[in-house]
């Protein structure tokens, strides 16, 4: 699999630790990011894998970068795609080329808060749960089939930080897990549907809940 990143990395490092201790059969065979800057991208090479840094500013159009995108992903061998807090919205030719092989995490109880700034916005309407969801991506931003979900609690003292330091707990759990679902060949997308272990699923798998989460 190739892994797409903007920033820090930490759901690909537990990507790359579930992969390194054998719990999920997966080969990380390229790390990606818009931003050369990006911390994950020192954490992939420090774990010997592969990087590309392809900055939008160096493109004419979305479009332009997205085609670079994929000649380097495609140039890897990579057969999943794995975006990881890549923070740059793909145009449908990237999202077609990937269509059923590619996924993203984000932080939130989708279909609640799509988009940006989940953590922020889940505190102000005062809701009791929050967490994250994997799904398959589409050109509809964040609204792909749903595969599996982990929650948390919000507490009342909760800041945006504190929020997304308790959801990134279970991202780190949930991500190699999906992934290996997919790896070993339980997990697919077909017909706008996620199927899991032959049977199409009506609602996201849960992440059971763990004291550590709480
Ligand atoms: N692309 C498509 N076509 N569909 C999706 O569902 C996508 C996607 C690209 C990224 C991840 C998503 C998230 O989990 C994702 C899903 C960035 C933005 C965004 O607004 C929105 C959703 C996600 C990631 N990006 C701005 C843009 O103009 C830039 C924002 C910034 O740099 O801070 O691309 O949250």
């Amino acid at each position: 699999m190739a892994v797409l990143l903007s920033g820090e990395g930490t759901n690909f490092a537990a990507i790359a630790n579930a992969a390194a201790s054998g719990e999920i059969p997966i080969d990380i065979v390229s790390v990606l990011s818009d931003r050369p800057g990006a911390r994950g991208l020192e954490r992939a090479r420090a774990l010997g894998v592969r990087t590309v840094a392809l900055p939008p500013k160096s493109f004419p159009d979305r479009a332009a970068h997205d085609a670079a995108l994929i000649a380097a992903i495609d140039a890897s061998g990579a057969r999943l795609v794995v975006l990881a807090g890549y923070m740059r919205i793909f145009q449908p030719a990237f999202i077609a080329r990937y269509a059923g092989r590619l996924l993203n995490i984000h932080p939130s109880l989708l279909p609640a808060y799509r988009g940006l700034d989940t953590h922020r916005r889940a505190i102000a309407d005062g809701t009791p749960w929050h967490g994250c969801t994997v799904h398959f991506v589409t050109d509809e931003l964040d609204g792909g089939p749903l595969i599996a979900q982990a929650r948390v609690p919000v507490h009342a003292a909760d800041t945006p930080d504190s929020l997304a330091t308790r959801v990134h707990a279970r991202e780190h759990v949930l991500y190699p897990r999906v992934i290996g679902w997919y790896a070993s060949g339980r997990l697919k997308a077909r017909d706008g549907t996620v199927w899991f272990d032959g049977e199409p699923l009506s609602a996201p798998l849960v992440l059971e809940d763990t004291d550590a989460s709480a």
